[in-house]
């Protein structure tokens, strides 16, 4: 890899006009949640603000802004959607273990006891207007232990700042981190459950956590098999979990399955504001850091690089899994999707292998969150969402072709869903392929595309002849 941690990263974006300095001084209050919510809506550079008003350390925000930023992480020069896919689904069929090492620059600082204070490190950003408190963790990469395998998990779970050692953290019992909460519960009643946050680590750390995996192994396992090296890990101080070496910040501590507080609100990943809500709370014990840390985050909202890190990585999960089943060609779950909307293109084998698709999506507890999934014939580029609208006007009847799935789960942030019902939802899948079943049960066949491929090609051919500038 041509890089080694966030530094290496940043420096390989500046060398390649990717990133922007600002070192005007700018007012975490507002105006980071501005230049931020800019930069993402006109696939802007990467931004280092150097100079935040009362605050030393420097803010890093927009790293995987782009397709292109999310590739050059994985060491590719492209912007090709679909190879991008196939090349992390290749690499993490081979997990590579991660490596212990005695010590690594994250613990060239570390701060415990009184000096474990929140504000030493964290230029205190306002990413909404409307958020309760700052939010510390937006890229904070939370590490758990399995209670009962002793396998690692990293997920990222936002933390809001509450004082200088006590931030909240949304962390459902639908996310790996969750799920160990509620074994620790089970195995350890009344006693807290240690958690390290890393944040500002190598980005391919940061893409692992923000996906869906298989466990075990562990996401540091998956991180190996995306660098095709061995993920550098040191033990925490505090307790027995172990985090990447090269980490610029790595909070330590612990949330007690029992205690709850009220957070938020904040500006959440489908672009509106959530409510307020009883979340769990993390205890900070220790910080340890790099000599002169950058801090990472990122403005959640729509759009934002929540597309490329989670709605991508829960695509490449679905992409591995479906793509073994007969006659799937393509899997794309789209940015404006949300994570909610899974697009599938299909070679029909048989009567009912749509719904039985579908069904595998639902059925599937690391993919039952796509409420929303559309299959298409495999002529249809499912990466392009006109395309996919054209097959959906075109080739639905809805009484006939809409599947509803009742009484199913749903996310904490599905605002289709008032409060009370978060958790739950009905998904629907729609058949958008050409019911080409249907034409042959009355005995006729269903009518076939007008494009000549082969006057296609042949026009490609003697194209410079034409005269014809594009
Ligand atoms: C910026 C950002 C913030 C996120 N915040 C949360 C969060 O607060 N709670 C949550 O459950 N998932 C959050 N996610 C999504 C999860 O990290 C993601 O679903 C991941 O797959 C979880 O993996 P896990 O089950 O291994 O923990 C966030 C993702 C990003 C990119
Ligand atoms: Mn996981």
């Amino acid at each position: 890899m041509a890089y080694k941690d966030l530094r290496g990263f940043v420096a390989l974006l500046e060398k390649k006009g990717l990133l922007a300095r600002v070192k005007t001084e700018v007012d975490p209050a507002w105006e980071v949640n501005g230049v931020a919510n800019k930069l993402i809506n006109v696939d802007g550079p990467a931004v280092l603000f150097e100079n935040i008003r009362g605050h030393k350390v420097p803010l890093l925000c927009n790293l995987i802004g782009t397709l292109q930023r999310l590739a050059l992480a994985l060491g590719m020069d492209t912007v090709d959607d679909k190879e991008i896919t196939e090349e992390w689904i290749k690499r993490i069929e081979h997990p590579i273990p991660p490596k212990l090492v005695k010590t690594g620059p994250c613990k060239e600082n570390i701060l415990t006891g009184e000096k474990a204070d929140l504000n030493t490190i964290f230029p205190p950003v306002k990413w909404h207007k409307k958020d309760g408190a700052p939010y510390i963790g937006t890229l904070g990469l939370q590490v758990t232990k399995d209670p009962q395998t002793g396998v690692q998990n990293t997920g990222i779970y936002r933390m809001m700042y509450r004082t200088k050692n006590e931030t909240g953290m949304l962390m459902p019992s639908y996310q790996h981190g969750g799920q160990h909460l509620r074994k620790w519960a089970r195995l350890h009643p009344g006693k807290p459950m240690p958690i390290a946050v890393a944040i500002g680590t190598d980005p391919v750390y940061l893409l692992a956590a923000g996906a869906k995996f298989q466990h075990p192994p562990s996401e540091d396992d998956y991180v190996g098999a995306l660098r095709k090296e061995p993920l550098e890990l040191v033990k925490c101080e505090t307790c027995d979990l172990a985090v990447p070496a090269t980490a610029e910040i790595i909070l330590e501590g612990e949330v007690y399955p029992d205690e709850l507080k009220l957070d938020g609100p904040f500006g959440e990943y489908t672009g509106h504001q959530g409510d307020a809500q009883m979340l769990h709370v993390f205890h900070l014990k220790t910080i340890t850091h790099r000599d002169n840390p950058i801090f990472l985050g990122e403005r959640e909202g729509y759009p934002s690089e929540t597309g490329f890190i989670t709605v991508k990585g829960k695509e490449y999960l679905a992409y591995s899994k479906l793509k073994k089943l007969p006659g799937v060609v393509d899997v794309h779950a789209p940015r404006h999707g949300c994570a909610f909307k899974l697009v599938i293109s299909l070679r029909k084998l048989w009567p009912g292998h749509v719904n039985e698709i579908i069904h595998a999506v639902w059925g599937d507890p690391n993919l039952h969150r796509f409420k929303y999934v559309v299959v298409v014939d495999e002529n249809v580029d499912i990466r392009n969402p006109v395309h996919v609208e054209w097959a959906v006007s075109n080739y639905v009847q809805p009484d006939r072709d809409i599947l509803i799935a009742r009484r199913s789960p749903g996310g904490v942030l599905d605002v289709s869903q008032p409060y009370s019902r978060r958790g739950w939802s009905a998904h629907w899948g729609v058949d958008a392929t050409m019911p080409s079943e249907e034409y042959q049960a009355e005995g006729t066949e269903a009518p076939e595309l007008c494009d000549d491929p082969d006057i296609k090609a042949k026009v490609e051919a003697r194209w410079q002849k034409y005269g014809i500038n594009l």
